[in-house]
């Protein structure tokens, strides 16, 4: 559906070809990145409407720039293990576009972290940034370090040797990192203090995730997985249909995912699975929440263990089975490509209502083309995940102003800015007649943003 769109005038065949052009460009920069590739075609092809609608983009060249990063950064991260051993790991950050504020995004620690995958990340980031409202531009880092198995003090090694390289690049109005995959509360307040103790200096708004005690937001912790909620509830709202009683599969068990699993359950609705990267875990009466917490957040267990506390529920090896459960609502919370083309096919044949991406980038394109050309309410990555960067920007606002808001003021915060999300892309989507698709709808309201940005800054 998205690729295939008709054209259906010269305007459309001219935009068409300029995409084309601009994605064979992408690949032959940027051999064998294909999470990369994958990202820029998504975006490229939902962009054909509102280019062929407004010229200016292509006479001020706006493809051809916002598709390279403006900078990227790799760098050695050598630390010594409990063993005495010297490891060496890769550390990047790419600071994609500052077209409207400081680069903004997270840091993934995971073995699987390489320049395509921080690079798919941090151009989703633009847009999805974009989408918030906020002045956050987009960016993205991380390292390939494996934290499985590390002790608390290899985890601080690690962390502190990546930003006596990092804390060069970064700053409160230059860039400001925060979490992602397996980095959390914990690695930020190692990153925090390395960095503060480099510069010699307090200045809070470098990062965001902290803890509470020292310049965090509170209902940061939660904004990812509300927000993603939030997100559903609009949907759902405007096609008449209830969250309440419905039955909801999260995948995952990491931050996003547990906070999704606590909003679902608060409005009334019931999550029978979730899992992790060994395999996923169903329970017919409801995931016990308070297990899994236990488990993920203070033991650091696997998701198997939850059966030895719940003898009812099932462990099922593997994570992608996850998808072949039937239920009416599907949150992918944990990573990218999670769900692929029979996923998806599995997820409609089961009766599926809506989907919502909390994890970056879940669903394959195949995957995406599924549920659009079969009316299951789908809301993309960067417009349904972006409360966890939204509530980021409000942290920074916090820091600037030396001001701290309630939970309730922030949360309050989070949900009109998921609600105008879920407007803008609706509208946009509206405005360039693909009604009711919310991929071209986010897509084109995040790049229109950053895109006239750009123009009147000239070329930079
Ligand atoms: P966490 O590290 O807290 O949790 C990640 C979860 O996903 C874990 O359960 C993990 O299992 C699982 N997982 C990770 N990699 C894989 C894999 N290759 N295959 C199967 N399962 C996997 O990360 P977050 O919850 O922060 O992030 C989850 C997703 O949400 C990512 O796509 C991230 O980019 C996105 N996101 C995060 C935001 C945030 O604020 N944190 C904001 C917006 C998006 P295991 O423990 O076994 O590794
Ligand atoms: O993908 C994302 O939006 C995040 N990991 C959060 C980024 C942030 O700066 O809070």
């Amino acid at each position: 559906m998205l690729l295939t769109m008709e054209a259906k005038d010269e305007a459309t065949r001219n935009a068409k070809e300029y995409v084309n052009e601009i994605y064979e460009t992408v690949v032959k920069r940027n051999p064998h990145e294909s999470e990369f590739h994958q990202a820029v075609l998504e975006i490229l092809h939902s962009l054909v409407p509102i280019l062929a609608k407004n010229p200016i983009y292509q006479k001020h060249s706006i493809l051809e720039r916002i598709v390279e990063p403006e900078r990227i950064i790799s760098f050695r991260v050598p630390w010594v293990d409990d063993q005495g051993k010297v490891q060496v790991n890769r550390g990047f950050r790419v600071q994609f576009n500052s077209a409207i504020g400081p680069y903004k995004g997270g840091l993934r620690f995971h073995p699987s972290v390489n320049a395509s995958i921080i690079k798919f990340l941090g151009f989703e980031q633009i847009y999805k940034n974009a989408l918030t409202g906020q002045p956050i531009g987009g960016g993205k880092g991380g390292s390939d370090f494996d934290p499985k198995g590390k002790s608390d003090m290899e985890i601080m090694r690690f962390t502190q040797s990546f930003m006596t390289e990092l804390y060069r690049h970064i700053g409160p109005d230059i860039d400001v990192p925060a979490g992602d995959i397996g980095v959390g509360g914990r690695e930020i307040g190692y990153l925090f203090g390395q960095y503060k103790r480099i510069r010699g200096g307090n200045e809070a708004g470098v990062l965001t995730g902290k803890g509470i005690g020292y310049g965090g937001s509170l209902a940061r912790t939660e904004a990812t997985g509300y927000g993603t909620v939030y997100f559903v509830q609009e949907m759902l709202q405007d096609k008449g249909i209830e969250l309440e009683g419905s039955t909801v599969v999260v995948s995952g068990s990491g931050n996003v995912s547990i906070y999704a699993i606590e909003k679902v359950q608060q409005l009334g609705a019931q999550v029978v699975a979730c899992s992790d990267s060994n395999g996923y875990i169903y329970d017919k009466n409801g995931i016990n929440l308070d297990t899994v917490k236990r488990l993920k957040e203070v033991e650091g267990k696997r998701i198997k263990e939850y059966v030895e506390a719940h003898p009812h529920a099932e462990y099922v090896e593997g994570c992608t089975g996850i998808w072949s459960i039937p239920c009416d609502i599907a949150l992918p919370c944990a990573t990218q490509n999670e769900i692929d083309e029979e996923a998806a096919k599995q997820l409609v044949a089961n009766g599926v209502k809506a989907v919502a991406e909390g994890a970056n980038m879940p669903s394959t394109l195949e995957a995406v083309d599924v549920f659009l050309s079969n009316d299951v309410l789908f809301g993309p990555a960067k417009a349904a995940n972006a409360g966890g960067v939204a509530v980021s920007a409000l942290e920074m606002a916090q820091n600037s102003s030396r001001i701290a808001w309630s939970f309730e003021e922030v949360d309050a915060k989070l949900h009109d800015i998921m609600k105008n999300i879920y407007q803008q892309s609706v509208q946009a989507a509206e405005e360039y007649g693909y009604a009711g698709n919310l991929v071209i709808g986010a897509n084109i309201a995040g790049f229109k943003k950053v895109a006239d940005a750009m123009i009147v800054q000239g070329v930079i």
